[in-house]
């Protein structure tokens, strides 16, 4: 036990060292040396041309969704999802408040990890991406016709959700783990943190989605034993129907993790049959535990998110399934588990292990059958490593976190340690190449190389550290893109982009898929918005209480009303802002001085709302923020603000005529 531990505590100190090491060592000689005339031809995208990729690349702390365009890595616009986003009022406006509301209350901020696709036939379809919230567990549906974060669904009795969101082969589920395991909502969760064996869970939530509205719904949940659950993919093909989780501490340590956690010489990977859970749900397993989290969704046609809290959800424990769980071992600290093509290998990356074992579908399956099992740990049988291994990839690299497929039978595994990515064969695990990463890769992404039908062609490695690699900018740099060639036998490095927050996975589509089906405007007719104006007539100023309701109109260049009077101290104002244009990219802007708030941006045919309650008297400019037209800096006007006994009676100005009210 004594020598395990300090053999351990080698590896680890071996590890610390390689990553210093790996940061000054692993850089390419020369930053030219790489970069060749090819590269620049196979990059460059010209003036007025479309890139070949819509590229979504989660923003990690930023809590946002980038797209990027590729091969040419230009920047095309972050998609506000968990986090408050001031340029265009996510999180400000009325309307989009609600979709950061909790069971906590209103979240602001997120950390986003796993962008998914939606799928049909296990490729592609262009309909949705789900990403994750780690922090306080969520998942988030953003619309690819509009780009737009369309609904969010709250995750009860979990945290640290971070092997999520990932999507089975026809869109049927959205799954999601506890990286954290937790005592559950549904127990009192006031409990000594020493007692994490017996009253910490782990929890997998099944998520169902409407095939046709893409509407998300919690359908079950799974309680697993407290292990940490970090990543997940599932099977695809042959092994459709089921679900791979890597986990580690099992030993199911809950302080100094970066040694406890270690001690095992292998943790696991969680397999589950979820087409054989359905039918346990079906006959009637299960239990309704009360928790609560938030459903939130966003009305296109309303322009307005409403939240609703649900109460309570389905639990299935061990004893309920447990002809549906299996555990395989995996060897030190597994991250990342992906599956090929063909759904029958099953590739488990420990970071701490010297070799990638590749699991074979038909081999568990096999194992199963034959009960080929070497124990049992909190209910869950263990099926034996040998029965279920295909194969191991020898001295690959060191600290493998994730690996992508080709269409040509090739797996790329990211290196976090020794920094690279590392092309290896499926079928005879045969390493094949490698290629330094500047510096620390996390996850790499394939064109379609989590599909049953991967595009190939480049890999994007998305790395953590960019010391010196574009010009410096304080403390504080960007992380890196590298857009890698993966059409010939060796891996060539084309380009290096910076990103938004931290990378960590992504997800490629043809542009060829959507770019055809963008909504350009909203219908102004079709808008339900409770205080649209859809033409300047409507617009007007109405007084309930110390509520006051402005309907304004933005057209290029004016804002109707423009002069509004009579508003008081103590007053609430809302200024609920129509577009009234009907015409692609005219957004107009709306902001008013001195408002504790952000502005708005409010699309053609969109109503939004901007809340203000002035804390002085006098005189308010507002403005339209978004330079939509030669006189977009006339687009103005005034608010005045008197004190409770001024008695000026409200009014407004349309067409430079006052109207009193
Ligand atoms: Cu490896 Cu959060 Cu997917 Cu980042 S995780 S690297
Ligand atoms: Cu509207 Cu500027």
């Amino acid at each position: 036990m004594k020598t395990q531990r300090n053999e351990k505590q080698l590896v680890i100190t071996l590890i610390m060292f390689m990553t210093i090491v790996g940061l000054s060592s692993c850089r390419p000689k020369s930053a030219t040396s790489a970069f060749s005339e090819d590269a620049a031809v196979k990059t460059y995208v010209a003036p007025g041309n479309y890139d070949e990729f819509y590229n979504f690349v989660s923003g990690g702390f930023s809590g946002q969704l980038a797209i990027y365009g590729l091969p040419s890595g230009r920047l095309l616009k972050v998609i506000p999802v968990f986090s408050v986003n001031a340029e265009n009022g996510w999180g400000f406006s009325e309307e989009t408040k609600p979709m950061l509301h909790t069971s906590f209350g209103e979240v602001p901020w997120d950390d986003s990890h796993h962008p998914n696709l939606s799928m049909t036939n296990g490729e592609y379809d262009g309909r949705w991406v789900f990403i994750n919230a780690n922090n306080t567990p969520r998942i988030a549906r953003i619309d690819l016709k509009s780009f737009k974060t369309v609904e969010m669904l709250e995750l009860p009795n979990s945290a640290g959700n971070h092997p999520s969101a990932y999507v089975t082969e026809n869109t049927e589920y959205i799954v999601a783990g506890t990286r954290f395991s937790v005592p559950p909502d549904y127990i009192d969760g006031d409990v000594p943190i020493t007692s994490y064996k017996e009253n910490f869970k782990g929890h997998i939530s099944f998520i169902s989605v409407d095939p046709l509205t893409g509407e998300m719904k919690l359908s079950f949940q799974l309680a697993v034993p407290g292990f940490n659950y970090d990543l997940s993919h599932p099977g695809k093909g042959k092994s459709h129907g089921w679900f791979f989780f890597t986990c580690y501490n099992s030993e199911q340590a809950h302080t100094h993790l970066e040694v406890n956690a270690s001690q095992n010489d292998k943790d696991f990977v969680l397999a589950v049959n979820w087409k054989k859970i359905e039918e346990h749900l079906k006959a009637g397993k299960g239990e309704k535990v009360k928790c609560r989290y938030a459903h939130n969704m966003y009305d296109e046609k309303m322009h307005v998110a409403t939240s609703k809290i649900f109460e309570e959800t389905t639990v299935l424990n061990i004893e309920d399934v447990k002809d549906c769980l299996y555990y395989i071992p995996c060897p030190k600290s597994p991250h990342g588990i992906d599956i090929d093509p063909s759904g029958e290998y099953i590739v488990a990356s420990g970071k701490l292990a010297t070799v990638i074992p590749v699991f074979s579908f038909d081999k568990i399956q096999k194992a199963i059958q034959e009960k080929s099992f070497e124990g049992e740990t909190e209910g869950i049988h263990i099926i034996n490593y040998e029965a279920a291994l295909y194969g191991e990839v020898q001295n690959p690299g060191l600290g493998a976190l994730h690996t992508e497929f080709d269409e040509k039978g090739n797996a790329y595994t990211s290196f976090f340690v020794s920094s690279e990515i590392v092309k290896w064969n499926i079928k005879d695990l045969q390493v094949l190449d490698r290629i330094p990463s500047t510096y620390s890769i996390g996850h790499l992404s394939v064109m379609g190389g989590d599909t049953k039908k991967p595009y190939g062609k480049y890999l994007v490695a998305y790395n953590k550290i960019t010391k010196d690699r574009f010009l410096p900018t304080g403390p504080e740099l960007a992380q890196c893109a590298q857009l890698i060639d993966i059409s010939g036998d060796k891996m060539k490095l084309l380009l290096d982009f910076p990103t938004i927050g931290e990378p960590h996975y992504a997800v490629a589509l043809p542009a060829n898929m959507i770019k055809d089906n963008q909504i350009q405007f909203y219908n102004l007719a079709e808008n339900k918005h409770p205080y649209v104006a859809r033409s300047q007539k409507e617009a007007k100023v109405v007084r309930e209480g110390n509520v006051v309701h402005v309907y304004m109109t933005a057209i290029r260049s004016h804002m109707a009303p423009d002069n509004i009077e009579g508003i008081m101290l103590g007053d609430t104002v809302y200024f609920h802002l129509t577009n009234i244009e009907q015409e692609w990219d005219i957004p107009h802007g709306f902001a008013v001085k001195g408002n504790t708030n952000a502005e708005l941006l409010v699309m053609p045919g969109e109503t939004q709302t901007l809340k203000w309650v002035p804390g002085r008297t006098g005189i308010f400019p507002f403005y339209c923020t978004d330079f939509c037209s030669a006189l977009h800096q006339e687009m103005q006007g005034y608010a005045r603000v008197s004190a409770q006994g001024n008695k000026v009676p409200l009014s407004y100005t349309l067409d430079d005529k006052t109207t009193d009210k």
